[in-house]
């Protein structure tokens, strides 16, 4: 039987890419055919997604797809998740989608809170505070005249989904990072809709992963030179829904670090965790293809190592990763460590000002150059990793015997090391393009090509990936649990 040939639009904070997937029961081979930059934009002081740009970098790569491929059996986006464009009666966009880094959402915190507590708002959503939770962000647009406008809320890969096709809905796993979907159900929290005085004709009906939403509109087709029909189909629309998917686990005794701008560091359950305990500890419920609970927390990430290099090339200094990463690599561990969920570096902006900055308060020597700054970052997202694994699975009972580092973080070998000491577990590294990988799988079940749950899926990922382990180094614990007790204070 012949393959089916799948394209996966991955959207990242830093990229979009589209890959093609030919995808078989016994074969997935994934090509990148187009990657372009996201670059958001400050206008008048508030910071957006150039969302029409990505969508031309959507059609290049939808084209480049077909062209490689000679035809497509179907499309599948995924993309960051929150972030969501305005539309009007007409199904006008109203405006650029706001940014989640945007200061602006923060603002609105106390306003949603005094309508439900914090402690419920959990209850009901699973989700962990974040300040740019689609539901802040709401609250904070009240008043403009874009949201007394607005008809219609999509998220953005539906968003994309909306114009290739002309549906109108919420994937699910994406819907459940909006703090507007019950974690219980999986519908919208209409109870919470109405307290907080949002129009119910916002939240489009929900589908799954899996379900197909509709067909390229002939535009569309002209556009990327395709011969219909073909598909579009729901994925894991939320990227790090997708990456947990593309994790390559043989058992459910591992831990996944998707690690891309962000480090979503978790587990994967069959049910929610909504205890106090929880809460305080700042999980999150999210919901993940086939009924499954992506239970992790959101670690700054690599976007501490990618700012960084965009503030030093701007002031004319080296910003190479490979080599900032070998000189980082030769300077002793652990000079300096931050904690990379401190809210200061969640802006764009100076990044190793603030890393000295947050040194100096917690009493110790500042990095003193960039290999000693690059230092810092990895040891503190290493150890971030440490505390997120062992809390996650004393939160919810797991036994966790193996870590995957999923995402362009799986390149790092430093990086990978690090974690294993850290967390004095295993680590297998990679798939790179483990979201690309989720979505086409899940593509290639909807359309019949491969069978079985998510179970089967990762066998076929773990016969066709190329993945590296790193065993962690003997006698490590001491100087990792030291280095913990210092960031903790
Ligand atoms: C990762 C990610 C995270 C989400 C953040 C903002 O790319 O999707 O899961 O918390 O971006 O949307």
């Amino acid at each position: 039987k012949a393959p089916g040939v799948f394209a996966a639009v991955d959207l990242g904070a830093s990229s979009g890419r589209v890959m093609v997937a030919e995808v078989a029961p016994d074969r997935l081979d994934l090509r990148e055919v187009h990657r372009f930059a996201n670059r958001p934009v400050r206008t008048a002081g508030t910071l957006h997604w150039d969302v029409l740009g990505l969508y031309t970098g959507v059609l290049d790569g939808v084209r480049a797809a077909g062209r490689d491929a000679g035809r497509l059996d179907g499309v599948g986006i995924d993309s960051w998740a929150v972030d969501h464009g305005l539309l009007d009666g007409d199904g006008t966009l109203l405006g650029n989608p706001v940014h989640y880094r945007d200061a602006r959402h923060a603002t609105a915190v106390p306003a949603v809170h005094a309508v439900v507590p914090p402690e419920e708002l959990y209850r009901v959503t699973g989700l962990q505070h974040l300040p740019f939770t689609t539901v802040f962000q709401l609250a904070a647009a009240r008043g403009t005249a874009s949201f007394g406008a607005a008809r219609r809320l999509l998220l953005v890969p539906d968003l994309f989904a909306h114009w290739l096709t002309g549906a109108v809905s919420a994937e699910l796993t994406n819907a459940s990072t909006t703090g507007l979907l019950d974690v219980t159900t999986h519908d919208w929290a209409w109870d919470l809709i109405d307290r907080l005085d949002l129009p119910r004709g916002f939240f489009p009906p929900i589908r799954q992963p899996g379900e197909r939403l509709g067909e390229l509109l002939p535009d569309v087709l002209a556009e990327t030179g395709l011969a219909g029909p073909v598909p579009v189909t729901a994925v894991g629309s939320h990227d790090t829904a997708s990456a947990v998917v593309g994790v390559p686990a043989s058992s459910d005794r591992f831990a996944y670090v998707s690690c891309g701008t962000w480090s979503l560091v978790g587990v994967e359950l069959q049910k929610p965790v909504v205890t106090e305990e929880s809460r305080l500890a700042g999980f999150t419920n999210e919901l993940g293809v086939d009924g499954t609970v992506r239970y992790l927390r959101n670690v700054m990430g690599l976007w501490l190592l990618q700012e960084s290099q965009r503030t030093w090339a701007a002031a004319g200094l080296p910003a190479d990763l490979s080599e900032l990463l070998a000189a980082a690599a030769r300077v002793p561990a652990f000079t300096a460590v931050v904690d990379p969920d401190d809210a200061r570096f969640l802006p764009p902006g100076d990044m190793p000002g603030r890393i000295a900055e947050a040194c100096a308060e917690t009493g110790q020597v500042p990095p003193q150059n960039q290999a000693e700054t690059v230092r810092c970052i990895l040891d503190s997202l290493a150890l971030a990793y440490r505390r997120t694994v062992r809390q996650a699975a004393e939160l919810c009972g797991r036994d966790v015997e193996v870590v995957h580092l999923v995402g362009g973080g799986a390149r790092n070998a430093l990086l990978c090391q690090l974690t294993a000491d850290a967390c004095g577990l295993p680590v297998v590294a990679g798939p790179v393009e483990a979201a690309a990988l989720g979505n086409a799988l899940v593509q290639a079940r909807a359309g019949g090509v491969v069978g079985g749950g998510l179970t089967e899926l990762r066998a076929l990922l773990r016969a066709t990936s190329e993945v590296r382990t790193y065993a962690p180094s003997p006698g490590a614990e001491g100087s990792w649990a030291a280095a913990d007790a210092r960031v903790r204070g």
